[in-house]
Order: C-alpha cells, then sequence, then structure tokens
C-alpha cells in the first residue's frame, strides 16, 4: 500500500543514542519538502541541544530546492542523523508513517513528531520528553486553557486552525485542545499498538487522525502548552485539499468509531 522509497544509508552502527538501549531512546522524526532555507539551522540546533539521547529521521520527498543535499552533507557531522528520501511529493500523512514504521523496527521507545520550518521551538524537546513519562501521547497545544499562543499567523490562517479544533472537538468528543498541531511526542508502545494501514489521512488531518484512534484505543493523551511561530523563510505546502480532507475525516472516523469498524 505504501509508496516506494529511497533509504540513504544511514550512520545507524554510529547511533547517537549509544549509550542508551534503544527502548529508552528517542527519534524525532522531520517530514520536509522544500525546506533547505529551514532544516540545516534545525538539525545543528537539536544536535547540540540533545547530544547523547535523541536520533533524527528527516523524510524528505525529493524536494526540488535541494534539501535533501543539505541534510546528506549534515550527516557527515551529526552523528544519529538518518534521511529517508520518497521519489516526489507524497503527503505529510504517509511520510510520518514511513518514519513511525522505521523507528518501530530500530526499536525506538520514544517517537517526537516535529516540523522543519522552526515554528516548534527545539528547546521544547525536553518537555515533551519529560511529560511522556506520565502519558502515551504529548501534544504540543497552541490553544490550552481559552489561550491563544501563535505568533506570526495571519488572522484568516488563525481563524481556521481554531475552527478545525473546535469542530473536531464538537464531533468527535477528542478531549484535545490542539487537535491539528504537529508537535508531539509518542510511546512507541502506542505506535505498535495502531493498525498503522488503517491510517487514512494524506494531509493536516493526519494528526486528527492519530489522536482520534489513540484516544480510542484508550491511551492517556496530554497535552502541554507551546507557542507556535509562524515560519519566517520558505512557503506553507498547506492547500485546499488539505481543509476539505480535514473536513469530511472528522465524520468517517465518527462514523467508522460508532459502527466499530476503526
Ligand atoms: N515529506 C513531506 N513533508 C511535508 C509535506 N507537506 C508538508 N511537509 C512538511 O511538513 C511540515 C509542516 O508543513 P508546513 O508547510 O510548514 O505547514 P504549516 O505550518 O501548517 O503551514 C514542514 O516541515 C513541511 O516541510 C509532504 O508532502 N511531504
Ligand atoms: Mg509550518
Amino acid at each position: 500500500m505504501l509508496e516506494q522509497n529511497i533509504v540513504m544509508p544511514n550512520n545507524s552502527d554510529t547511533r547517537l543514542c549509544e549509550k542508551t538501549e534503544p527502548a529508552y531512546c528517542t527519534l524525532i522524526i522531520i517530514p520536509t519538502y522544500n525546506e533547505a532555507e529551514n532544516i540545516a539551522r534545525l538539525l545543528s540546533d537539536l544536535a547540540s541541544l540533545y547530544p547523547s539521547s535523541v536520533d533524527i529521521l528527516v523524510i524528505d520527498d525529493n524536494s526540488p530546492d535541494g534539501t535533501f543535499e543539505i541534510v546528506a552533507t549534515m550527516q557527515e557531522k551529526i552523528k544519529g542523523l538518518s534521511i529517508i528520501k520518497r521519489e516526489r511529493k507524497l503527503g505529510l500523512g504517509t511520510a510520518y508513517i514511513t518514519g513511525f514504521r522505521y523507528a518501530l523496527e530500530k526499536g525506538y521507545g520514544y517517537v517526537i513528531e516535529m516540523d522543519a520550518d522552526y515554528s516548534h521551538d527545539p528547546t521544547e524537546v525536553q518537555r515533551f520528553l519529560d511529560a511522556v513519562k506520565e502519558a502515551d501521547l504529548v501534544i504540543g497545544s497552541r490553544y490550552m486553557n481559552n489561550t491563544v499562543n501563535v505568533v506570526n499567523w495571519p488572522l484568516g490562517r488563525l481563524i481556521l486552525s481554531k475552527m478545525a479544533s473546535i469542530y473536531t472537538k464538537f464531533i468527535t468528543g477528542l478531549p484535545v485542545d490542539d487537535p491539528t498541531s504537529g508537535f508531539k511526542c509518542f510511546s512507541s508502545k502506542v505506535l505498535r499498538a495502531l493498525d498503522l494501514e488503517k491510517i487514512n489521512s494524506q494531509g493536516y488531518s493526519f494528526q486528527i487522525e492519530m489522536n482520534f484512534r489513540v484516544w480510542k484505543k484508550g491511551f492517556v493523551l496530554r497535552e502541554i502548552p507551546i507557542v507556535f511561530v509562524d515560519r519566517s523563510v520558505g512557503k506553507s505546502k498547506m492547500t485546499k485539499r488539505n481543509i476539505r480532507e480535514a473536513i469530511w475525516i472528522v465524520w468517517w472516523l465518527k462514523i467508522k468509531s460508532i459502527v466499530g469498524l476503526l
């Protein structure tokens, strides 16, 4: 069912998590499409902030701007940095599924999702790792306790995101204030318990679908507050198609769950 992958020979022999058993080790998955202006800074900052307990996997969809080549060059300096290159833009959802499979195969204990465009602050990763000790899925939330922690988003984008949150909660009952957030941390037991083949979303509704499935399996979800800062360089990849997908996917999830076919 999944797309063809070209897996870069990675430096798995020189994994950063060398001092720890993989089960206690974290993999940060970063999907990229045309992030040449952002990726180097993020990778260097992550590598210097977490020098011994975190590995990184970039999933690049053959970005025409040379993102892959930048990451490949950085592999020489950053231990524990791997790349999977896919042949074309295949969507955020399948990028993450590919990354989850990789993490489970290698036996990582925790998996972090993070955007490449510096909207997610790398210094916050430690808070996720602390919080996941008392939860199965930690979601970095922009909208906790009726606040809005978003910097530099156009008003239209903010309204869209906030409405998506209210709509998702109303239709599905999912007890999460920010269901579309892409900064999160899974305990690997959650990913192992899900049937990854069944994940249907291609775009941003992937985050909603993951949260819903994890919740329905009875796992503990916990939100922690984050500040989301819109990218200062590069372009958003959000499309109208992604928005339409999110509108119907919540109904699809709700109905599937009611008839016991989730
Ligand atoms: N591999 C891959 N990454 C993607 C794709 N679409 C978006 N991304 C990445 O997903 C992250 C979030 O995308 P972005 O455009 O910043 O979304 P926004 O912040 O919601 O506007 C970024 O790191 C993108 O490069 C895709 O089709 N494939
Ligand atoms: Mg972004």
